[in-house]
């Protein structure tokens, strides 16, 4: 039995608990429950606070964590880092009123800066041979400069409109975040395997989500230029179409390059073009 660690509750324990069911892990999701075991696969599944997870894995009070890379940074604890998991994409980032001059970041030189990420942002200081003085507060960091509390702020930064709502420009970005998954360094045999088939399934889910399934049709003539645009996974399938000199031809393509792909299918004379989501993908 694998016990994995995601937040009870806050932005990551949607798409947490999203994740395990996609990989077909079936648990009992109701809101007052602590721990519950999955019905058809060996994992045990504890709902916790995300800054406790990185501490609960290294004491194998857990095996393995959803969280983000910020707070597995900040916390600092030893566990590893075993896969990116692609959501709650955000920043920590360092933020001064909107109207001050910005010459880089010797700004912060003897200013006093609020954040929950002291371990980070002193790491980040340290590095940029600067010397600030760091105000540690647990929440709603953008209101100290409003408040007389700080000059700046270093906070977590999505879509910025908390900065904006609150007088702030953001100047320097100190980490990128994404949700990952998180171990326990000395995994037994047992619990290794069962990690090693939950990051299939998570790989499969992930591969899914970057590709599109497309189909098309085309002119036999123009299969070979297609064919070097979409090449697949392997190469594309084609199925001869009806109508004679006529094919269609099935592919998968990335999302981020299907919006360019798209235009230079057209041009080589591909049809008909459906685009269609993929459920797993296995490589
Ligand atoms: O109760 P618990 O301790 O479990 O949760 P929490 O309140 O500490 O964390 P939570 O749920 O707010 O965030 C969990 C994780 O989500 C963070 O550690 C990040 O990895 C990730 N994440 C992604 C974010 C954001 N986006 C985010 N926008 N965490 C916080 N914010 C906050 C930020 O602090 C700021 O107040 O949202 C505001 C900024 O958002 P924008 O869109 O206005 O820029
Ligand atoms: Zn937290």
């Amino acid at each position: 039995m694998l016990k994995i660690a995601i937040q009870k509750s806050g932005r990551l324990s949607e798409s947490s608990r999203k994740l395990l069911e996609e990989c077909g892990i079936k648990f009992f999701n109701g809101s007052g429950v602590l721990k519950t075991k999955a019905v058809n696969f060996p994992v045990e599944i504890l709902f916790l606070r995300d800054d406790d997870i990185p501490q609960y894995v290294e004491q194998q009070v857990a095996d393995i964590g959803i969280l983000g890379e910020n707070m597995v940074y900040e916390k600092d604890k030893d566990v590893k880092i075993v896969e990116k998991l692609g959501f709650a994409q955000c920043r920590l980032s360092l933020a001064i009123p909107k109207d001050e001059e910005y010459p880089g970041p010797s700004y912060f030189t003897k200013k006093k800066v609020a954040t929950s990420y002291t371990k980070l942002l002193s790491d980040y200081f340290r590095k940029n041979r600067i010397k600030a003085e760091i105000e540690e507060i647990s929440g709603s960091v953008e209101i100290a400069p409003g408040i007389g509390l700080a000059d700046a702020v270093c906070d977590i930064v999505s879509s910025g409109s908390t900065l904006l709502t609150n007088g702030l420009r953001e100047v320097e970005t100190v980490l990128k975040s994404q949700a990952v998954l998180i171990s326990n360094k000395n995994l037994s045999k047992d619990k290794g395997e069962i990690l090693d088939k939950l990051l299939f399934r998570i790989r499969a889910v992930k591969n899914a989500k970057e590709n599109k399934y497309i189909l098309l049709n085309a002119p036999e003539s123009a299969i070979e230029k297609i064919c070097r645009i979409l090449p697949g996974i392997k190469s594309p399938t084609i199925l001869p179409l009806a109508e004679k000199g006529w094919c269609s031809l099935h592919s998968v393509v990335k999302e981020d390059e299907f919006w360019e792909r798209i235009n230079q299918l057209k041009n080589a004379g591909a049809q008909g073009i459906l685009v269609i989501p993929i459920e797993k993908l296995v490589v």
